[in-house]
């Protein structure tokens, strides 16, 4: 079935009153962004999903908010749609909940009573979930730091769980192609998430990124989480565009340059791994939470040759990451 045909499918359900049908059509017609309309009637559809008691649009809405898809994110409406999902009894909505209300069930997991939900959203505190830790300097050219203790080990855990069941072979790169290719060069899984992906837990951590780099959180590519099993390995690569290689020229021109890539440790039980800076003969790792950052660019904001580096292969265990590319304009997800 080709797309405008499934399009024209929940287009027939959403008008027979399908809710299902109405809140992914509602979703997509907002991830689209075709043309402001299509946007609005997509807001429509997720307002009458919302009505009949879809708790996934409701949890779309709370997403919209945090992006601040109306100019400015807003935290506390945000929580508040996130609450009203979990009402409606949407998983994963109550779950983030007690993520972040810092509430773990008895055995392990977030699933929090449906009796519980609204007494945990008031113990959320969005200004301490936004405070950041002091970063270090560990190389000034080019420029790399660290930030221990960035983020808290049952967000890291979230982001595992989510990015888990989806992991697919790391593609690099490609101006040729949309998603990139496969290369031998990159050996290890990956998932990136679109904005239909979101939730709040990344968007808190995309914001939490964007204070601590002073950029806001629309030059963000899509985040990925990226995951070595022992052996598997990113060989050495820039990660930013080159302006002599005229795709590259032309991206940068669209999108703007690959300024900083930001990478939060998400587990610890491993060995090797290390991200490797060969120009500079040094290599750094993190402990749980921890994140590693550094500008592509020089002071001058020319591409530093300097920043060539590597995910080294686990020698033991598995490595989690979360990765974050930033550009210097709106990415091309958010143009
Ligand atoms: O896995 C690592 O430590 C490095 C990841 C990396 O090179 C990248 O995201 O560009």
């Amino acid at each position: 079935m080709n797309v405008n045909e499934n399009l024209e499918q929940q287009k027939a359900a959403a008008s027979r009153g399908d809710i299902a049908a109405k809140t992914t059509l509602g979703k997509r017609m907002i991830a689209e962004r075709a043309s402001r309309k299509s946007f609005e009637e997509g807001q429509m559809f997720l307002k009458q999903a919302l009505e009949a008691g879809s708790g996934e649009a409701a949890e779309f809405f709370a997403v919209l908010h945090a992006v601040g898809i109306n100019g400015q994110q807003d935290w506390t409406q945000a929580l508040d749609y996130l609450t009203q999902a979990a009402l409606l009894g949407w998983k994963p909505a109550a779950q983030q909940i007690a993520i972040f209300a810092d509430k773990m069930d008895e055995d392990g997991t977030w699933n929090v009573r449906q009796a519980d939900v609204a007494a945990l959203r008031k113990q959320i505190d969005i200004n301490a979930l936004l405070r950041l830790p002091e970063r270090q300097i560990l190389c000034e050219a080019p420029r790399i730091r660290k930030v221990e203790d960035f983020l808290s080990h049952r967000f890291c855990d979230w982001m595992i769980a989510r990015a888990r069941p989806t992991l697919a072979r790391a593609r690099t790169y490609d101006e040729t192609v949309a998603d990139g290719k496969e290369s031998e060069s990159r050996t290890n899984s990956s998932v990136s998430f679109s904005l239909l992906e979101l939730d709040l837990v990344l968007l808190l951590i995309q914001t939490r990124i964007s204070m601590i780099v002073g950029l806001p959180i629309f030059v963000m590519e899509n985040s990925s989480v990226l995951h070595y099993h022992a052996g598997q390995q990113f060989h050495e690569h820039y990660d930013y565009l080159d302006p002599s290689k005229p795709a590259h020229a032309e991206d940068i021109r669209r999108f703007g340059q690959r300024l900083i890539t930001f990478l939060i440790y998400l587990n610890e039980d491993f060995e090797g791994a290390e991200t490797s800076f060969p120009k500079i003969d040094q290599k750094f790792r993190c402990k749980k939470g921890g994140a590693l950052l550094f500008a592509n660019v020089d002071v001058e904001d020319q591409p530093d040759p300097n920043t060539l580096h590597a995910g080294l292969p686990p020698t033991r265990g598995e490595k989690w990451l979360f990765s974050q590319w930033i550009r210097s304009g709106p990415s091309p997800e958010n143009s």
